[in-house]
């Protein structure tokens, strides 16, 4: 096959060389992935043909709208999934985030140009009084970020409310599920689809091999339109280096201040007549986000 043509399929699990697409027919098939065409990750559309064994392989990776992305501690980028919708951060009272983590995936997420939304798990549980101060009070946050503007679902596995919230945001979109180890993640996977085994199944089936959901990024279909991906759980969620303009407008809230700073490349740190200190100071930035900010801030070299 030569040229762009071949039919196109949509990339549900990649394992760098190889993996599993939709067909348009609704089949999950293997998948070959030559290294000259690059390598596909979840949530890539791809165009395979066959080869002369009449196995498949991608022909060409369609180009991608965005890919959401994690950095290690060497702040070398790694994409988790490509072509999202939405990206929802899942935040427990166990285990509780750690210091700016939420925001560290606001940030990113903003840099993708696309929304999050929070989703609060594990509303059954209450958060632990004895625990630090730095992670118990990101739960306290949640009706704050919501003043910010950013939509907070609250979830539960295992009581009411259940996962009704988020049902109806998850349809017709491509949506992922991020967030540490034990949040629920593959929890909330399981309650909203009723054929995960039928999904995972196939997926093993059309490998020949058996699935890793707790180590390998997956999409699935729902059932009501719409698809999701649960990524692996991570300990630390590590953003790249960014440009300090990047990592500004990753808070929302500093927007009708940015460009009103006494110097145009103030990083509204230490600089005199900066806007985003002065709002800080007048009540109009809470001021633990900037706290925030300042830490991301001096990480970011
Ligand atoms: N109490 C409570 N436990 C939950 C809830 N959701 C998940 N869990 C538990 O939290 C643990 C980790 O869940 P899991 O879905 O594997 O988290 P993941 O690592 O984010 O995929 C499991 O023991 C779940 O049973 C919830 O809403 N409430
Ligand atoms: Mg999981
Ligand atoms: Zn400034």
């Amino acid at each position: 096959m030569t040229g762009k043509t071949g039919t196109e399929a949509l990339v549900l699990v990649s394992y760098g060389s190889q993996g599993v697409v939709l067909m348009p027919d609704g089949e999950r098939k293997a998948c070959k992935f030559r290294r000259k065409v690059g390598r596909p990750f979840c949530g890539d559309r791809v165009l395979v043909g066959r080869a002369d064994d009449e196995s498949l392989v991608a022909e060409t990776i369609l180009p991608r709208k965005n890919c959401f992305v994690r950095a290690d501690e060497r702040q070398r980028q790694h994409v988790i999934a490509a072509n999202l919708d939405q990206v929802l951060i899942v935040v427990a009272a166990r285990p509780l985030p750690s210091r700016d983590l939420t925001e560290r995936y606001l940030v990113a997420v903003h840099s993708m140009g696309i929304e999050p939304i929070i989703v609060l798990n594990k509303t059954d549980l209450e958060v632990p009084e004895d625990e630090t101060a730095a992670g118990a009070s990101v739960l306290e946050h949640m009706p704050e970020y919501e003043a910010l503007g950013y939509t907070v679902i609250r979830t539960s596995c295992k009581t009411a409310p259940g996962i009704a919230g988020l049902q109806s945001v998850l349809q017709n979109r491509t949506s992922i599920l991020v967030g540490q180890s034990g949040v629920g993640k593959s929890s909330l996977i399981n309650q909203l689809l009723p054929d995960l085994d039928i999904q995972t199944g196939a997926l093993s089936t059309s490998t020949g091999k058996g699935t890793h959901t707790t180590t390998t990024t997956m999409l699935y279909q729902l059932t009501t339109g719409g698809y999701l991906i649960d990524s692996p759980g991570v300990w630390e969620y590590g953003i790249w280096k960014l440009e300090n303009a990047e990592l500004a407008a990753g808070f929302i809230e500093f927007k009708p201040w940015l460009g009103q700073c006494h110097f145009n490349n103030c990083v509204h740190a230490t600089e005199p007549g900066c806007a985003i200190k002065q709002a800080v100071a007048e009540g109009n930035i809470r001021d633990w986000r900037y706290r925030s900010y300042l830490r991301l801030l001096e990480q970011n070299v």
